[in-house]
């Protein structure tokens, strides 16, 4: 493949190009990173996703749902109090794929640059679906966009001090209407949580249980005339401050 249809193939969708933590700026894993020896540094867990592709949901009980399709560890962290929200800032975010946002965290229980990411448990900590309308209507996804392609997330108030992996995802709606059309775009991302909170992380789930492959908010038709959408997924945790409406709110403002 010549690098022109490498190039005109990787145009329609993101990724999250950099993470923003207080004054901090990190870099986040660039699918073209696999072309560079020795990689970038990143705290965005390395994938296979040098066409900016996504995860089929014939693939939501398999591992590459959990930080996209081969993932490996990230050797770096972001560095965030409890309590502080953080900006995932994809690179560009295509108008046609609606959608909701969601964000998990899982502790690592040690280190997360060689933690198995088949052993992590996951809790949903914040996220965004449809704001209004129908047919398509407004998402979250659009709300990204408006925002020059930052989402904000808030670690936990009172998260326990340690190292997490935070689950960032995507999950574009425009085929979905179809069986196996949704596309779910996850980015792992590691965090190094500092403070004084004492909420640990309980009740997760490993990320290949998240979803059905034919669950009614994954198979969804956005042409259609709705009231509402559900988003997938676990509950959000009982530990998580955010709630949805806030962030509504806060990328209103920005
Ligand atoms: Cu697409």
């Amino acid at each position: 493949m010549t690098l022109g249809a490498f190039a005109a193939s990787v145009s329609a969708h993101g990724y999250v190009e950099s993470v923003i933590a207080g004054s901090s700026t990190y870099t986040g894993y660039n699918p073209s990173f696999s072309y560079q020896t020795p990689a970038p540094k990143a705290v965005g867990w390395a994938a296979e996703n040098q066409d900016n592709g996504y995860v089929s949901p014939t693939a939501v009980a398999e591992p590459d749902i959990i930080c996209h399709k081969s993932a490996t560890n990230a050797k770096e962290y972001v560095t965030a109090a409890a309590g502080d929200e953080i900006s995932l800032k994809w690179n560009t975010w295509p108008d046609s794929h609606h959608g909701p946002i969601i964000n998990y965290m899982a502790s690592c229980d040690g280190d997360c640059t060689t933690v198995d990411k088949t052993k992590l448990n996951f809790v949903k900590t914040d996220a965004s679906g449809l704001d209004s309308g129908s047919n398509p209507g407004t998402w979250a996804t659009d709300d990204l966009i408006s925002n020059n392609f930052v989402y904000k997330t808030k670690i936990p108030a009172d998260l326990k001090a340690g190292n997490y992996v935070l689950r960032h995802e995507i999950i574009a709606l425009h085929s979905a209407s179809q069986k196996d059309g949704a596309q779910f775009y996850p980015q792992c991302i590691n965090v190094k949580v500092t403070g004084s909170g004492s909420t640990a992380i309980s009740g997760g789930e490993p990320a290949t249980s998240f979803y059905k492959e034919t669950g009614p908010s994954i198979q969804f038709n956005l042409y259609t005339t709705f009231s509402s959408y559900t988003i997938p997924g676990p509950a959000l945790w009982s530990g998580a401050a955010a709630k949805l409406r806030r962030h509504v709110r806060d990328f209103r403002l920005f």
